[in-house]
């Protein structure tokens, strides 16, 4: 499993007229001659009534052409893809690295937006209608945010409503939203390790997505990744591991073909077999 080619990507939010990645067939190029992609959470926009038809078809074109190219295809449901699939999370090298999309580390989901209390109430309703060995698990917990953010959408589709506020007050919405995704950009990769270590205690890498800050950070021995967002502020990442390194890469958009590809150099190497036994078990 050493010698495979992994891309991991997230947070392509496919389907969204602006925001997200351009379509499947500009990330093409990313996953080409890899075994295996995954895309960690939020692939597409099947949450919103409106978009869904399109951001199914990129993800059936996602699977046509990775089924073409040979390449396994795993797919992680994010909170605009809560049932998209049932894995939440995936373990590689033995749990060496762990992969979630990150909407479970905070009890609000998303709590930089306006529906945050809602998500916070149905995530602990969810939770606390679950069997108690599974409340305590991490499959519980996020399988608890899974159906929190479902219920979320669809509540919202069925109850939309117009607003109504003025010009003013939408300013100064957006301006406390803005305060508050600087906040979760400071204080969740934190979340991200209090989680791995609550939940993946063996995971030396633990990537996800979700708040749409690249970046890479160390505490103690664990390393938590983020790979970023196509919408803004636009510095999408893929992680690549590939003959037992696993490198944090820039993905690029090249305007003159109108395809993704990764950048120049990785912002980040690690040595993936260092961390393992000398000799094998
Ligand atoms: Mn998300």
């Amino acid at each position: 499993m050493l010698n495979e080619r992994i891309v991991i990507l997230s947070d392509t939010h496919l389907g969204k007229p602006t925001g997200g990645a351009v379509s499947a067939e500009a990330l093409r190029p990313l996953w080409v001659g890899a075994d295996r992609l995954v895309i960690n959470g939020d692939i597409a926009e099947v949450h919103d009534a409106a978009l869904r038809v399109a951001a199914a078809r990129e993800v059936l074109r996602i699977e046509q052409w990775c089924e073409a190219d040979g390449v396994e295809l795993t797919l992680i449901s994010g909170n605009h893809d809560p049932l998209i699939t049932d894995r939440r999370s995936l373990k590689l090298f033995d749990g060496e690295v762990y992969l979630t999309h990150g909407d479970a580390l905070h009890p609000a989901i998303s709590p930089w937006t306006g529906h945050r209390d809602r998500l916070r109430f149905l995530n602990k309703r969810t939770h606390d209608a679950l069997e108690p060995g599974d409340r305590a698990s991490s499959a519980g917990h996020l399988a608890a945010a899974q159906y929190a953010s479902h219920f979320t959408w669809d509540e919202m589709t069925r109850h939309h409503e117009a607003s109504h506020q003025k010009v003013f007050q939408k300013l100064a919405c957006a301006a406390v939203k803005s305060m508050r995704v600087l906040w979760y950009w400071y204080t969740l990769p934190r979340s991200a390790q209090k989680f791995a270590k609550r939940y993946a205690p063996d995971s030396r890498f633990f990537i996800f997505g979700h708040i749409h800050r690249a970046g890479v950070w160390r505490f103690g021995r664990r390393v938590v990744i983020n790979t970023g967002a196509y919408g803004f502020p636009f510095r999408p990442h893929a992680v690549v591991i590939d003959n037992g390194e696993l490198c944090v890469w820039p993905i690029v958009y090249h305007r003159d073909t109108q395809r993704y590809g990764l950048g120049a150099k990785p912002r980040a190497k690690f040595d993936l077999k260092r961390a393992r036994p000398a000799v094998a078990a």
